[in-house]
């Protein structure tokens, strides 16, 4: 049977967004046929408030946190404990404090199970805030020039992109990749994911669910648009 994993922001739901009537009836379906999991880089708490507890109460698991901490029917069975240096919270300070990007709306660095979420805007920042962000970081690549300055200075962690706004910071190998090794091994795996590329947060997983088997398939979609159209395909048998 086909294992089915689901990034959340951006492919179930628009990024920090409820998940619609129809994307939940659509996982419910595909849920009830195939072993389903969430894999995020958010925490237990977004997941709650993003997606409705009649598809939570279909899926086999969510895995937050980039795989480092895994709920299964309400209740964490495992998390991931890591204590960050003091010198890299610090060098986080002087690089948010040296961003040009003018709009900061707090809760800029978010400690989460054995990850940082770090966030120039802020993780406060509303819908309108976080589109004007994403904007400015299309053209300026700020993301990917801090992501690339902490890993730098600190060789022991990977810095990726997750979402819009963030950079999710963890210790080396402690991305999502690590969540092809914890599950069952009954049957191929197909991944719905949005940010494949290398330097996506997405990435490490797509790669060790290649190198796992030919029979797993990685789906880049561009928004939770795609990923409807994905399930109807699946729903109607296109893609065993
Ligand atoms: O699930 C994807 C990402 O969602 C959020 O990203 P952003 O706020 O940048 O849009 C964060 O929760 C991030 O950690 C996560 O990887």
């Amino acid at each position: 049977m086909t294992i089915l994993l689901f990034d959340m922001d951006g492919v179930l739901t628009e990024a920090r967004q409820p998940m619609t009537v129809e994307m939940a009836q659509l996982v419910i379906a595909a849920a009830s046929r195939h072993s389903s999991y969430i894999v995020t880089g958010s925490d237990c708490d977004k997941v709650r408030e993003q997606a409705p507890p009649e598809v939570l109460g279909w899926l086999a698991g969510v895995f937050t946190c980039g795989g480092n901490e895994f709920w299964f029917a309400g209740d964490c069975v495992f998390g991931a404990r890591h204590d960050f240096p003091s010198e890299m919270v610090e060098a986080i300070e002087v690089l948010l404090n040296a961003s040009p990007y003018p709009v900061r709306t707090g809760a800029h660095v978010e400690r989460r199970a054995g990850m940082l979420n770090v966030s120039v805007v802020g993780r406060n920042a509303d819908p309108l805030q976080r589109l004007a962000y994403a904007g400015f970081d299309r053209t300026a690549l700020e993301r990917e020039a801090l992501a690339a300055t902490i890993m730098t200075r600190f060789p022991g962690y990977e810095a990726v992109l997750g979402g819009d706004i963030s950079i999710d910071i963890v210790p080396k190998g402690r991305t999502k990749a690590q969540v092809a090794g914890l599950l069952p091994s009954k049957g191929p795996v197909y991944f719905f994911a949005d940010r494949l590329d290398p330097g996506g947060n997405d990435w490490p997983l797509a790669k060790a669910l290649r190198a796992a088997s030919p029979a797993n398939r990685n789906f880049r979609v561009n928004s939770p648009k795609d990923t409807k159209v994905l399930l109807e395909a699946l729903l109607h048998g296109v893609m065993a």
